[in-house]
């Protein structure tokens, strides 16, 4: 068997989505702060690429979610990368990290008093903010929200796409803010950045081939983290011009076998697929600074 990757090309692009996209552009004046969400695990991947052009000049923070599942040295590359180009950069792990609301709150809040500065000189009244939740599926939006809000307020979700509609929230007297839904590039041009997308959950994985998506695991594991290919599945090395011979090693290891002995290909599949989900392969962070 022989690995066939251009079999099957992700493109996923939802009309909800496409209309928050003209929805953003249209309410970007309103909007004062934006709090940029990106999946630590994939600095790259998970980041909306024309963002800058969506957003203009707008002050920003990123936010880098699931940090608690990422390899901290990798992404740590990419936060002094961000940090560099002038941006302020908060890591956290939104299921515990209780710091992560006063720091967001603290950035804002120096946002705001430059605006009422501007607004004062300008004979203006004070008013609050209006901050903005940017970033692909299912990289943690809603559940920041909630954060930020205190309350359950936003749906949340573990499965991408759960927000379908815009609405405001408000956080405390000075700061409201819009829950937007998922935005993901109109093409996915990029393979390797789809595939990370799907292999971490932010693209519905009805529409993602199976096979093709846990060889792309097995590639990408093989590259960065080849001992816990190892560690987990017994494999020396990954041959990708005889690809059987390491799926016949999973499905042995893992009983991955059909009545009769034979190995169950799909079940190796699934395995691959929910190894990587469930952090059952280690952390990992699935971009590279060297790629920008
Ligand atoms: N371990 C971990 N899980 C997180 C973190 N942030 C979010 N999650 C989980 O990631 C999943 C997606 O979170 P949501 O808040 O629904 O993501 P979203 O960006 O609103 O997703 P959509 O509305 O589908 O675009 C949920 O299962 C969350 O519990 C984090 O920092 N660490
Ligand atoms: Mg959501």
């Amino acid at each position: 068997m022989k690995m066939n990757e251009n079999k099957t090309n992700i493109n996923w692009y939802p009309g909800h989505m496409a209309k928050t996209k003209r929805e953003i552009k249209d309410m970007i004046n309103l909007i004062d702060i934006i709090y940029e969400v990106i999946d630590s695990r994939m600095p790259i991947s998970s980041k909306i690429v024309d963002i800058d052009e969506l957003i203009n000049d707008k002050p920003r923070i990123i936010i880098m979610t699931k940090y608690d599942l990422c390899d901290k040295k990798e992404t740590d590359k990419f936060v002094a990368h961000y940090e560099n180009l002038g941006h302020k950069v908060i890591c956290c792990d939104l299921m515990n990290n209780k710091n992560v609301v006063s720091k967001i709150l603290d950035e804002s809040n120096s946002v705001l008093k430059d605006m009422n500065a501007k607004r004062k000189a300008k004979g203006m009244k004070p008013r609050s903010i209006r901050a903005l939740v940017v970033g692909v599926p299912n990289v943690g939006k809603s559940t920041l929200i909630n954060r930020l809000v205190g309350k359950k307020a936003a749906t949340i979700g573990d499965k991408p796409g759960v927000t379908k509609s815009l609405s405001w929230i408000r956080i405390n007297k000075d700061i409201e803010l819009l829950d937007s839904p998922g935005i993901l590039w109109p093409k996915l041009e990029n393979q390797e950045h789809a595939y990370n997308l799907a292999a971490l959950s932010s693209i519905k994985e009805e529409i993602i081939d199976q096979e093709a998506l846990s060889l792309h695991i097995l590639k990408v594991m093989a590259k960065l983290y080849p001992e816990r290919l190892k560690e987990r599945y017994g494999i020396e090395k990954v041959d990708f011009d005889d690809i059987t011979a390491t799926l016949d090693a999973i499905a042995i290891k893992r009983g991955a076998l059909l009545k009769g002995g034979e190995k169950d290909y799909d079940k190796v599949y699934s395995i691959i697929i929910r190894d990587l989900k469930e952090n059952l392969l280690g952390n990992v962070t699935l971009d590279r600074l060297e790629e920008i």
